[in-house]
Order: structure tokens, then C-alpha cells, then sequence
């Protein structure tokens, strides 16, 4: 995969070359370039920002840069990480990692020209993401974050890619809690149940904790997760957890 970021703040993005993006750019699954936008400026001064038309706080970032920035590294999909873009889920990562050429233009200021993204929306396909309702100083560590996503789907990314099928905004359900040794730490035991080597009721518990800890903390999940995919145990868990689901057949 082809991967083209442009920003003002290049040395934001120090971090793509460690771990596992680092090694996915050291073995070519990823060829990811970082370019500085004031390359495209041509006054003293390397302006990238001016007033805002129609009055107002703050600067608004320059198309002009923008044009020649994106025009030098040509067509592919353009991803803008905004405020006002759609918010960024794992069915986004998956298809970002199935495309070959990304681009990410990284804003600052009050943003960047509504017309940059428009006219790159006349010759490529365009994506205004965002992470979520807070607000960041600019797109930067949106792109971190995104890449990070994108990258450990990509194929010989991740050593067991069977782990990316159990994960749990893949299932659509969080994850179960996760223990390690010691057995024993500050008064606190492993549940006996996950040392107990039964695999059948250990991944029954994996199920009941998932089950409950999305139900109790991502209401919106359990509504869309699908009451098909919830067998007579899983009811149960639930329903000796507190939580009403509607039963089969009843209209929601
Ligand atoms: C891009 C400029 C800052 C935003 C005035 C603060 C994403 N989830 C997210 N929150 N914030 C961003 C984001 C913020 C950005 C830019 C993304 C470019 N800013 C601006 C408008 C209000 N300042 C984001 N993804």
C-alpha cells in the first residue's frame, strides 16, 4: 500500500517508524511518505495560512499549497480527518486497508479551504473522517491513529491474523477481561475459570463478560448487534445481568 501524508508538522509523524508500522515500511507491505506542505508555498515567508473570508477567529489554511501538494501525489483516496467528517469505525479501516494509494491531508487552523477538498473530490474519491466529539489542534495525530488501524490489517502486518477475526469491534461485541500470571497479585485472583483448562466454560465466561460489559457499557453496540446472533445462554447471561433484551419474534 501506497501511503501519502501531507502536513505542516512532518515530524509528527516519528512514531510510523516504530513497532509494527515500522517493520511493515522496513519489509514494503507499507511504502508510506511524509510530506512537509510548506514545500508547495513560494513566497519568503512559506504562507500557508491567511484571514478567513467573511470574518472570524483564527486563520484558514491556503488552497494554493493544497492544489499543488495534492496534484504532486497523485490520484488515489483522499482521507481528511475533521471535526465534521464521519466518525471513524473498523469497517472504515477495513476499507481503507483494501485500497492501494491513500492520501491523508493533514488540516490545522480553522481547517483548510472547503474548495482544496472540493476540487479533489471532482477527480478521486474523498473521505472527511473523524475520530470522535472532542476537538484536536489539527489532523495529525488523526492520521497516527487511522494508520495504525489501516496498517495492522494489511496482510503479513499482524503475525496471527486469526486474532484480527476474534477482535471485538470485529464481533461487534468488547472484549472479555484478560489475565496473566501471577495467579495471585496484590490480593486479587485470576478467575478459577480460566485456569481450569475446561475451554467449553471458558469461552462460555469470555462470551457472558462480553455480553455484560457491552451491554453495561456500549448500549449502542448491544442495539445493533444482531438478536439473531444471541443464542438461550447468551439471554440468560444477560438477563441474570439486569439487562432486558427483547426476546426473538418481538418487534424491537
Ligand atoms: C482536523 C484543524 C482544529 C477544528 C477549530 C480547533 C478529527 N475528532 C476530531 N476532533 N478534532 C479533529 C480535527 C481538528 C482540526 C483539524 C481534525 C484541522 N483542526 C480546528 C475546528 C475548530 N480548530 C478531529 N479527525
Amino acid at each position: 500500500m501506497r501511503v501519502d501524508v501531507i502536513t505542516i508538522f512532518p515530524d509528527y509523524f516519528g512514531p510510523l517508524e516504530l513497532s509494527l508500522i515500522g517493520k511493515a515500511r522496513g519489509t514494503g507491505i507499507l511504502d508510506l511518505e511524509v510530506h512537509d506542505l510548506r514545500t508547495w508555498t513560494s513566497d519568503v515567508h512559506r504562507t500557508v495560512d491567511d484571514t478567513p473570508y467573511g470574518g472570524g477567529p483564527g486563520m484558514v489554511m491556503r488552497p494554493e499549497p493544497w492544489g499543488q501538494a495534492l496534484d504532486a501525489v497523485g490520484a488515489g483516496t483522499l482521507v481528511v480527518p475533521s471535526p465534521v467528517g464521519k466518525p471513524f469505525t473498523q469497517a472504515d479501516a477495513h476499507e481503507l486497508a483494501a485500497l492501494d494509494h491513500l492520501i491523508f491531508a493533514c488540516g490545522r487552523y480553522e481547517g483548510i479551504d472547503q474548495r482544496v477538498i472540493d476540487d479533489a473530490a471532482s477527480r478521486m474519491p474523498v473521505r472527511e473522517v473523524s475520530l470522535g466529539d472532542y476537538v484536536l489542534f489539527g489532523g495529525e495525530v488523526a492520521v497516527i491513529v487511522i494508520m495504525e488501524a489501516v496498517t495492522r490489517l494489511l496482510p503479513g502486518v499482524l503475525g496471527n491474523a486469526d486474532s484480527l477475526t476474534e477482535e471485538s469491534h470485529a464481533a461487534g461485541l468488547l472484549e472479555a477481561p484478560v489475565y496473566t500470571k501471577p495467579a495471585a497479585w496484590r490480593d486479587r485472583e485470576v478467575p478459577d475459570i480460566l485456569r481450569s483448562g475446561d475451554h467449553g466454560r471458558i469461552a462460555r465466561w469470555r462470551r457472558d463478560q462480553s455480553l455484560l460489559r457491552t451491554a453495561a457499557r456500549r448500549p449502542d453496540m448491544m442495539a445493533s448487534y444482531p438478536p439473531s446472533s444471541l443464542d438461550k445462554a447468551d439471554r440468560k447471561a444477560l438477563d441474570d445481568g439486569g439487562f432486558q433484551i427483547t426476546p426473538p419474534g418481538v418487534a424491537e
